[in-house]
């Protein structure tokens, strides 16, 4: 037995992107003369804050107070964000980035399966796009059957709208379905909108807290055991995630 649909976050869960977010979001403050720069350590507390546009306003607020004297702050702050927006997916576009580990194979055998497929990330619709063009090749658009991102919610993680809104769109209700995630603020929108949740910690979220999760693994090619690197590793995973998912039933 395996759930119906796997809801998958991006950032973080299906490819390593945020350091090609870091990367452009200092590169539109660059072109803007700002002189603002978010290296590592600032930008690991800067994601606590989900969403691009909200987590400038966070910087703004906590860094640069007197920028939000500035006339039509809000429409300048979604304007720095579409320019960044622009460089992030033209960077995912040059090809740079890859799947995590197990993420393909696990696709390929969710397909086989019958398992649909969906997405629900805090991230821009335009960058979700580009990443599974870069990473699935042409087919990319038939692969998550709903994509449900960014602004298409008023709240954006922790709050569960987002995972709400592909349940809704999938016309699923969450104890047959299963989530994966990185954060802990996808964790805690997957919990709070009904459904079990695996996390692959990833290099932004490593030491966040976790309670509630079914499984927390270093990458889902953990969960193939001695399949991982061969042809069964993708059916092995959902065959591991169906247990824990059928585990976790209680947990609902
Ligand atoms: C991660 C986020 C996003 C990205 C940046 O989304 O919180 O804000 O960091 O993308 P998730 P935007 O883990 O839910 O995929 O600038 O487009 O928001
Ligand atoms: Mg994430």
């Amino acid at each position: 037995m395996t759930p119906e649909a796997l809801i998958f976050d991006v950032d973080g869960t299906l490819s390593e992107t945020e350091e090609a977010h870091r990367a452009a979001f200092n590169r539109a403050f660059a072109e803007a003369g700002l002189g603002w720069g978010w290296d590592q350590p600032l930008y690991r507390r800067l994601l606590e804050v989900t969403g691009g546009k909200e987590r400038i306003r966070h910087f703004i607020e906590t860094s640069a107070p007197h920028v939000l004297a500035q006339p039509g702050i809000d429409a300048w702050i979604a304007d720095l964000h579409k320019r960044k927006t622009a460089l992030y997916t033209a960077m995912v576009g040059d090809g740079g980035l890859g799947l995590r580990p197990g993420v393909l194979a696990l696709i390929k055998a969710a397909q086989a399966n019958g398992t649909r497929l969906a997405i629900a990330t805090t991230t821009s619709l335009p960058n979700v796009e580009s990443l599974l063009a870069a990473t699935l090749g042409a087919g990319w658009q038939g692969v998550f059957e709903v994509i449900a991102a960014g602004d298409q919610v008023a709240r954006k993680k922790p709050a569960p709208d987002v995972f709400a809104l592909a349940l809704r769109q999938l016309g699923l209700a969450p104890p047959s379905c299963l989530a994966i995630e990185d954060s802990a603020n996808g964790l805690a929108a997957a919990r709070g909108a009904g459904l079990a949740t695996v996390i692959t910690v990833s290099a932004y979220t490593a030491g966040e807290a976790f309670d509630g999760a079914l499984a927390v693994v270093d990458d889902l090619a953990v969960l193939s055991g001695r399949a991982r690197g061969t042809e069964r590793e993708g059916p092995a995973i959902l065959e591991a995630i169906g247990k824990l998912w059928q585990l976790g039933g209680s947990q609902n």
